[in-house]
C-alpha cells in the first residue's frame, strides 16, 4: 500500500518534498512510508534525498510544567502574603515541587527562606519557563540562553526527524511487479518473459540447510568399539536375532532351570511362537545330561531337566547366546582358535531407573584357544579397557552361572577421580564347553559391559532417555560431538 502511494503521486507530480508531510496526507505511517522508499529506492524505481531536521521538544517534566506552571511559580503562589511555615509549605506543595520550587525562587530572589518561614520578597512574578515551555510545543524558536537553561534542568530534548524527498529513479514505473524469481515454460510460451522483471541474485545468500541425518552417540560409540575389536583381531558375531530359545540363552551356558534370572520378572517370554521348534538333538541330550547328572568331572545340579523349559521362547538377556551358538559352531569342524565380539541390544524384566532401561546394548568379547588362563583374560582386558581410556583396572572375585572364575572388572576413571564398575567377565566353564564337543585343553575367556553406560559417561548425559527411547533429545542427536575413543 504504501509502495503504491509512493509510485502513484510521482505518477502524477514531479516529487514528494517530505516524506513526513506524505505520510501524514496519505493517512499511512511515516515508517511504512521510509520503509517502502527505501525499497523502491533498492531497486531504482525512485532517487531518495535524505531530510534531516532537529527539533526541540518537552520531556515528561516539561509537559507537567507547561500546564501546571513551573515549579517555582507554583511554590511562589502558594505563599501568602503574610508569609506560611516550610511544613505547611511543604504540605500543600509535596515533596518535588517544594524541593525544586525552593532551589528556584530563592535563585530567583522571588522569596526568602527562614529556618521555620518562607515569605515573599516581591509582590508578583512572571512565570518565564511556562512560557517559553509553550513556545517550544508550538514550535517556535528561543534564544539560545534560554534553550540552555531549559536543557539544563531536562525539561526539553532535541528530536532528530529522518525522513526523505522523492523522485522518479531510472526504474520507476507506476506499480511494482513482484520480481520473478523463475523463467518459467509458461511465461516463455505466452511470451509474458518478454515484461517480466526478474530478482537479482543474491549470491551471499547462504544455501538452504541440507537436512541430512545424525549419527546416534550410541552408534559413534559402537562403532568405535568395533574399530577396536577389529584393531585387536576379533570377529563380530552375527547378532540379527532378538528372539532366542531358552535353550541356546540359559541351558547351553549350563544355567539351571530354576536359576531366578529365568523367571518371568527378569526375562521376556514370548506368547507367539512361545516355544522353539528346532534344536542340535544330539546336543540337547548331553546338556539333559550335565545339569542332571554332571559328567567331565562335573556333579551337574541332580534335577529333572525339562525340555519344554529349554524350548521357551524369549528375548534375549544377553548376547552370550550368540557366544553359545558360535562355540558350538566352532566345536562343530576341526577346532581352530577364534576372537570373536557383539554388540546389540538385550532385554531384560527389570525395573527401570534414571540410568537402566528393560533393555540395553550389550558388548562381549570372547577368545577361544587352546590352554588359555585367567591370566590372559586380565591381560585382553588390560589392552581392551587402555583403548577405551582405563588403562588402571582391577578386579574383584564374582559369580555367574556360566563361568568360574568370574571377576567383576573396575577402571579408574581420570575425569571423575575415581573407580567406576565397567564390567563382568571369566571363563567359561567346562560343563558348557565339553558338551559342545570342544578338545579338552580349549578354554575360553570372556567379558561384557553395556554400550549405554561409556557413551552416557563420554557424552555427560546423566540420564538414560535422553540417550535412548521416545523421549530422546533430538538436539542432543543432532549436536553431539564426535566420538575420540580408541583413536
Ligand atoms: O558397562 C558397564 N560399565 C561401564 C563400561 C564402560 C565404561 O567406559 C568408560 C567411560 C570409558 C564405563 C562404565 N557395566 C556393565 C557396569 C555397570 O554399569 C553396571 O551397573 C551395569 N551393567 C549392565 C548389566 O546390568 C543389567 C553393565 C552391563 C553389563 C554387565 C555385565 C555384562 C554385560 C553388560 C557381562 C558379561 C559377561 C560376563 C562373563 C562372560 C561373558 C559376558
Amino acid at each position: 500500500m504504501a509502495e503504491e502511494a509512493v509510485l502513484g503521486y510521482l505518477q502524477k507530480h514531479e516529487q514528494i518534498v517530505d516524506s513526513g508531510a506524505f505520510a501524514a496526507e496519505q493517512g499511512i505511517s511515516h515508517d511504512e512510508i521510509v520503509n517502502a522508499i527505501k525499497s523502491l529506492n533498492g531497486f531504482g524505481f525512485v532517487v531518495a534525498q535524505d531530510i534531516k531536521r532537529e527539533r526541540w521538544q518537552l520531556t515528561e517534566e516539561g509537559k507537567t510544567y507547561a500546564s501546571a506552571g513551573s515549579p517555582e511559580f507554583q511554590l511562589f503562589t502558594a505563599v501568602p502574603p503574610e508569609g506560611i511555615s516550610r511544613v505547611d509549605l511543604q504540605k500543600k506543595l509535596g515533596d518535588s515541587v517544594f524541593k525544586i520550587g525552593c532551589q528556584q525562587a530563592i535563585k530567583n530572589k522571588w522569596v526568602e527562606m527562614g529556618k521555620l518561614q518562607v515569605s515573599r520578597k516581591v509582590e508578583n512574578v512572571d512565570d518565564s519557563v511556562k512560557a517559553f515551555l509553550a513556545k517550544i510545543n508550538d514550535g517556535e524558536a528561543l534564544n539560545q540562553e534560554d534553550i540552555d537553561a531549559l536543557k539544563r534542568r531536562k525539561l526539553i530534548l532535541l528530536h532528530t526527524w529522518k525522513g526523505y524527498s522523492v523522485k522518479k529513479g531510472p526504474n520507476y514505473a507506476p506499480e511494482r511487479r513482484k520480481p520473478a524469481t523463475d523463467l518459467t515454460r509458461e511465461n516463455l510460451q505466452s511470451g509474458d518473459w518478454k515484461n517480466l522483471e526478474f530478482k537479482e541474485y543474491n549470491l551471499s545468500t547462504k544455501g538452504a540447510p541440507s537436512e541430512g541425518g545424525y549419527l546416534h552417540p550410541l552408534l559413534k560409540v559402537k562403532s568405535r568399539i568395533q574399530m577396536i575389536f577389529s584393531l585387536m583381531g576379533f570377529e563380530e558375531m552375527p547378532t540379527n536375532n532378538y528372539v532366542e530359545s531358552s535353550f541356546w540363552n540359559f541351558d547351553a551356558l549350563f544355567q539351571p532351570q530354576q536359576h531366578p534370572a529365568r523367571d518371568s520378572h527378569d526375562t521376556f517370554f514370548l506368547k507367539e511362537p512361545s516355544v522353539t521348534k528346532i534344536l542340535p538333538e544330539d546336543y540337547v541330550e548331553k546338556v539333559k545330561q550335565i545339569h542332571e547328572s554332571g559328567g567331565h568331572g562335573s556333579r551337574g545340579y541332580g534335577y529333572d531337566w525339562k525340555r519344554e523349559e529349554a524350548n521357551k521362547n524369549l528375548l534375549r538377556t544377553h548376547t552370550t547366546a550368540v557366544s553359545s551358538r558360535m562355540l558350538y559352531a566352532l566345536a562343530k569342524k576341526p577346532f581352530e582358535p577364534k576372537k570373536y565380539y557383539s554388540i546389540d541390544r538385550v532385554f531384560r524384566n527389570e525395573a527401570v531407573d534414571r540410568t537402566h532401561l528393560a533393555e540395553f546394548h550389550q558388548i562381549e568379547g570372547l577368545i577361544c584357544d587352546r590352554g588359555l588362563s585367567l591370566g590372559d583374560l586380565q591381560g585382553v582386558l588390560h589392552d581392551f579397557f587402555s583403548r577405551l581410556g582405563m588403562s588402571k583396572l582391577r578386579f574383584k572375585p564374582a559369580y555367574n552361572p556360566y563361568t568360574e572364575p568370574s571377576m567383576e572388572i573396575f577402571g579408574y576413571h581420570e575425569g571423575f577421580k575415581k573407580w567406576v564398575e565397567v564390567g563382568n567377565s571369566g571363563m567359561f566353564r567346562p560343563e558348557m564347553l565339553l558338551p559342545m564337543g570342544l578338545p579338552e585343553d580349549v578354554r575360553v575367556i570372556a567379558w561384557g559391559l553395556s554400550l549405554e553406560r561409556p557413551t552416557m559417561i563420554l557424552y555427560g548425559i546423566d540420564n538414560i532417555r535422553d540417550l535412548f527411547g521416545h523421549k530422546v533429545d533430538l538436539d542432543l542427536i543432532k549436536s553431539n560431538p564426535i566420538c575420540r575413543i580408541g583413536l
